[in-house]
């Protein structure tokens, strides 16, 4: 009999060092230069090309009609959501092995994949105001983090993304538009905001809380870069008021072992939806759900992706002497706290 080959990782492992380890807790964002590689950003980019030019598209999504100029083609898309349901390639960057080594340093080692949408941000097109993204998402205990990637270049004038570093310590703000019930609501002395995500900061009240920290960064990025940010900081981005494309695909994540009682407003059965999202890395004791177009992944890829069944003992990120984070597994008693 010949046995398959066996499956292996198709990119090189990336390592976060301990320092940005630190940086991520200490600012609330980490951004890693080049963590995906030109060509597959560039298939990404041609993807979208190819939907402004109506030579493909999403199954569900609606495509531009056939008699739109190229100017109504380039405005026709602003934002797609949860695109890893409904076609490979999303699928494909949801769950890329490189930006899910960097989840699982962060906020792993159990990686549960929730969340995708891919902005186009053509010239002239909006930025979205002041929010936190834990409010849209909710997870139990809270580890959302979302993973941003630039598909071109991004800066202030085509609509970067900009951080409020520190304020990822600060509770959930309930939002009174009547959108969700969601936010810190047990905190005794806790204010309803309104209207977070607009881009007007007279309208957005949650722009006067997240303006007093005075210290909003803004976040150039270059294509292949991912910025990880952490679900309760504050952020934003601008108006693309250049004449080029600010592309970026968007992903968002959470510890596998978090309940989630969220699926992008589509209804699902019991008290969490942990079932409809995939296991992109580790185990879990709760459900979760197969990756519609067979990318490689804990779900489907235990021996690659998941935990490494010939050593049941328990594990935890920590720091080698070469300052990169590993998974080491508890067996030294005598220093266990
Ligand atoms: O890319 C943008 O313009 C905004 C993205 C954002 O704020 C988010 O994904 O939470």
């Amino acid at each position: 009999m010949v046995l398959a080959d066996p499956l292996q990782r198709s990119h090189e492992q990336f390592q976060v060092r301990v320092e940005d380890y630190r940086s991520f807790r200490r600012d609330g964002f980490l951004h890693i230069r080049g963590l995906v590689a030109p060509e597959e950003v560039a298939d990404l980019a041609a993807f979208t090309d190819d939907m402004m030019a109506g030579r493909r598209s999403i199954p569900g999504v609606p495509a531009p009609p056939a008699s739109a100029t190229e100017a109504e083609r380039r405005r026709f898309y602003e934002r797609i959501h949860m695109p890893h349901r409904a076609c490979e390639i999303a699928e494909r960057f949801l769950l890329h092995p490189r930006i899910v080594d960097v989840l699982e340093a962060l906020i792993g080692p159990d990686i549960l994949a929730l969340q995708t949408m891919l902005f186009f941000k053509q010239p002239g097109q909006a930025g979205q105001g002041f929010h936190q993204d834990s409010y849209y998402i909710p997870t139990q205990p809270d580890t959302l983090i979302g993973a941003w990637l630039a598909i071109d270049a991004a800066d202030e004038d085509n609509g970067c993304l900009w951080m409020t570093p520190g304020s990822q310590h600060e509770p959930i703000f309930p939002d009174c538009d009547g959108v969700t019930q969601q936010g810190d609501t047990v905190l005794s002395d806790i204010e309803s905001i309104k209207d977070a995500s607009h881009p007007d900061e007279q309208v957005n009240t949650l722009a006067r809380i997240a303006l007093a920290y005075g210290n909003e960064v803004k976040i150039q990025a270059e294509p292949g870069d991912v910025i990880f940010f952490g679900g309760h900081i504050f952020h934003r981005s601008h108006q693309n008021t250049a004449q080029r494309s600010r592309r970026a695909f968007v992903s968002h994540y959470c510890n596998a072992r978090s309940r989630v009682p969220w699926n992008h407003g589509i209804p699902y059965e019991g008290a969490a939806a942990n079932q409809e999202h995939i296991l992109a890395r580790g185990t879990t004791h709760l459900p979760y759900a197969q990756p519609r177009f067979g990318t490689p992944c804990a779900a489907n890829a235990p021996d690659l992706y998941g935990e490494r069944f010939d050593d049941p003992r328990a594990k935890s990120m920590m720091g080698d002497d070469n300052g990169f984070m590993v998974l080491v597994p508890h067996e030294d008693v005598e220093h266990d706290h």
